[in-house]
């Protein structure tokens, strides 16, 4: 991590040079303001805006090596079109022209069938970029207008994201700043340093003020050994920690009885389900000493008791297993217990993303899909869905799929049948890339995509709460052309007349927020901080049906589902009784972006080779040391790599660090080889880290 100012220290600059102003495009929280620096017209470095605060002239290690992957010698810069068999990676160069025609004609022959039969054409995409416009904007026109299958886009977020939108309402949390503040901070599922950096310095600050910091997580990161305290319990179950939690607070009487009389729902129900949980019961479930649960009790309560602000930086890594979003649900009660949301330094942030909404509508175009209904085909299970035949109750077997800003076959769960749907040989597949990708591999048309410092984008953020502006900083290398450009043209090439065809990317840039925002502003500063309230439930108001923190949830009762959250047991508890007797979790690498980066060889040789990390105990029971070539199986397959035994795995559970390119692992696949496509409680998520696998040394 290196801070640096522009220009003040830059080494002496030539006339020719120039800064362009931009944002990260990454699945980050931290969506970082950047300075390109240009020298006759080749970027030669990225760096942080020193004038954002969340930034702080501070970018990690990946994107500060950014260029290397914008002038990467395996960039994809032509159209190719496969000659071998699917997977073989065998691709000639073709021109746009004969590209563009011909997907457009095969996409014709589909939606010209009949009425509805546009869906058995599908969408991929997640967050390659998070950018608003190269992500959802002229591509959801474009399927819109076509009447494609919808995708239901769950792979990462969506069990916390329900979990906290029934609790508190909304993705509206503390802000980051605030914890800087705080005088308890509980980092709780997240590995801040490798996946959420610029958050990390307001933790050293508070640290700095006195500060006690706790890192709930199963593996001992590189976050969790520079806190106070680590809680390296069970991966699945935080939410009987956090029942624990209320049942000592109730024990205490360590509660905010105004605050819970004035601005929650259900707390009598709530209250009892928490006296079932005595630390003792909890212990046991979590795999931690009870001392744990009863200190950290103790802490959160002292901390109301003194009127100090006691903070929760929830983050993703505990909602992929299947009791995700009620892990969630509780964990968000626990800040009204102790009204900690009077303080702006108290409380607690999963995600910032509704803070400022932009007009879905203007740039996804709803309004164009034709009057037929349509169904959603959920992006977690991919591999069944492609494999699904023609029926009454699931509609046309998918017989078309353009992948753009996502690596499915590395990224989605239980990649045998990912890999099988790919391979098939009567399924069309184009892919927008960069990079020829295990998922590009499959494709019957790579299309050249631009990086972030070849187009335009407007930026929000699920980490901190400003706008950022992205402006290309060079022109499209080779043929690349930008999402937006590539839906443009095949509009066109479909015969779309609709003039929303014809807008380019300044103007969607635009459409995202309309006149909240003033566009010259953010093309001087690059970014906008717009006002947000400090302390957004400090009198309650919370965005729910009732105004209330929802212990209760009324809305889960209508579904038929429990009104109150619950510990919901993993659906692979692994235990030494089991066939596969360890847990696995594949958190990510901390140089890889999930699995863009992992072709970057300085990036890659940091991260050594695919290597899965064990405890000492299960190592040594199944006879493996450091460095032994493994075999990690269970009965969806098996993922070959090196072992690591290290203090960072607990006993009982395996950490595989993800999420590596198949072809680059030790036997052709990665980690998701083995997890499952089983969905979470709430929200239709994947369950990556729910999943009990064995391993054995490979000889
Ligand atoms: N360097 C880097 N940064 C990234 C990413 C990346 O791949 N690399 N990915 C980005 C993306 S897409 C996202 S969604 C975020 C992800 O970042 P986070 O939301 O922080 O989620 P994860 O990294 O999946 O997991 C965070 C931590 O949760 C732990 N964990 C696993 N299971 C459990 C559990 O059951 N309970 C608890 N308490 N902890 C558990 C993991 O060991 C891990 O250390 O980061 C983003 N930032
Ligand atoms: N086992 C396991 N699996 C996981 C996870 C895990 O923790 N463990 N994490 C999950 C999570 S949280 C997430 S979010 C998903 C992420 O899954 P994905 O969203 O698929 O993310 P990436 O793997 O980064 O792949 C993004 C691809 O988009 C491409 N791309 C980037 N920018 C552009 C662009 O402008 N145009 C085009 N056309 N392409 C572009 C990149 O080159 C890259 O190949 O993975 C999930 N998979
Ligand atoms: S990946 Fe995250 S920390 Fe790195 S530059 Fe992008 S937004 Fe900043
Ligand atoms: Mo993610």
């Amino acid at each position: 991590m290196s801070k640096t100012l522009i220009p003040s220290t830059a080494p002496a600059l030539k006339l020719d040079t120039h800064f362009v102003r931009g944002a990260c495009p990454h699945d980050c929280p931290d969506t970082c303001a950047l300075v390109t620096t240009v020298q006759e017209g080749v970027a030669i470095k990225v760096h942080g805006n020193p004038k954002h605060p969340a930034t702080d002239g501070v970018l990690c290690t990946k994107v500060s090596r950014y260029t290397e992957r914008t002038y990467h010698p395996e960039r994809i810069l032509q159209p190719l079109r496969r000659t071998g068999p699917k997977g073989s990676g065998q691709f000639e160069a073709v021109s746009w022209e004969l590209a563009l025609t011909t997907i457009a004609d095969r996409l014709k022959s589909i939606a010209n069938r009949g009425p509805g039969t546009s869906q058995a054409i599908l969408p991929y995409s997640y967050a390659g970029t998070m950018g608003l416009v190269q992500g959802e904007s002229m591509a959801s026109r474009f399927f819109n207008r076509l009447g494609a299958s919808q995708l239901e886009r769950t792979i990462c977020a969506s069990a916390g994201g329900e979990g906290l939108i029934y609790t508190l309402g909304a993705k509206v949390g503390m802000r980051v700043e605030f914890f800087a503040e705080s005088k308890l901070i509980l980092i709780w599922g997240s590995n801040a340093i490798g996946s959420n950096l610029h958050f990390w310095r307001h933790v050293q600050t508070a640290k700095r003020n006195g500060a006690k910091v706790v890192c709930i997580d199963p593996r001992r990161t590189e976050t969790a050994e520079k806190c106070h305290e680590h809680i390296a319990l069970r991966p699945g179950t935080d939410s009987a920690l956090a029942f624990a939690l209320m049942h000592q607070l109730i024990a205490a009487d360590c509660l905010d009885h105004d605050y819970i009389e004035k601005h929650t729902l259900g707390w009598d129900a709530l209250r009892l389900r928490a006296l079932e949980w005595h630390p003792e019961r909890a212990a046991e479930v979590c795999g931690i000493p009870v001392s744990q649960i009863t200190d950290l009790a103790r802490d959160y309560g002292d901390a109301m008791r003194q009127g100090e602000p006691a903070a929760i930086r929830l983050n993703y890594g505990m909602q992929r297993v299947r009791g995700g979003a009620n892990a969630v649900r509780a964990i968000a009660c626990l800040p009204a217990l102790i009204g900690a949301w009077k303080h702006r330094a108290g409380g607690l942030l999963l995600s910032s993303s509704n803070t400022h909404v932009f007009d879905r509508s203007a740039l996804h175009r709803p309004d164009l899909r034709p009057d037929v209904p349509c169904r959603t085909i959920n992006m977690s299970t991919i591999g069944d869905a492609l494999l699904k035949p023609a029926s009454s109750d699931y509609g046309p077997a998918i017989e078309a799929l353009i992948v753009y800003n996502s690596n499915p076959v590395a990224v989605a769960p239980d990649s045998s049948k990912v890999v099988q749907g790919f391979a098939r040989e009567d399924l069309f597949t184009v892919v927008l890339e960069h990079f020829q990708t295990d998922t590009a591999d499959y494709a019957d048309f790579i299309l050249p995509a631009t990086t972030q410092l070849e187009h335009w984008d407007i930026h929000t953020t699920y980490g901190h709460t400003d706008i950022v502006l992205n402006q290309p900083v060079i022109a499209p290398l080779g043929q690349a052309k930008s999402n937006t450009a590539i839906f443009r043209a095949l509009a066109k090439h479909m015969g779309f007349t609709d003039t929303c065809f014809d807008d380019d990317d300044v103007t969607l840039c635009r459409a995202a927020f309309d006149s909240r925002v003033d566009f010259d502003f953010l093309l001087n500063q690059g970014f906008v901080s717009l006002p947000t309230p400090d302390a957004p439930y400090a009198n309650g108001n919370f965005p729910t049906p009732s105004g209330r923190c929802e212990f209760f949830s009324p809305r889960l009762v209508q579904q038929g589902l429990d009104g109150l959250p619950d510990y919901v047991p993993n659906f692979e508890p692994a235990n030494s009784n089991h066939h596969f007797p360890l847990a696995m979790i594949s958190p990510p690498a901390r140089n890889f972006l999930n699995s863009s980066f992992v072709n970057i060889k300085s990036l890659r040789d940091i991260e050594d080779e695919p290597h899965i990390e064990i405890s000492e105990v299960d190592a040594a029971h199944r006879h493996i040391q450091t460095g032994d070539r493994v075999r990690v199986f269970n009965d969806r397959g098996h993922y070959h790599c090196k072992a690591k035994v290290s203090p960072r795995a607990r006993l009982g559970v395996v950490n595989g660090l993800g999420v590596w390119w198949r072809k680059l692992g030790l036997n052709g696949t990665n980690v998701n080889e083995l997890t499952s496509q089983s969905l979470t409680d709430l929200g239709h998520a994947p369950t990556f880290y729910d999943c009990a696998v064995e391993v054995e040394k490979f000889s």
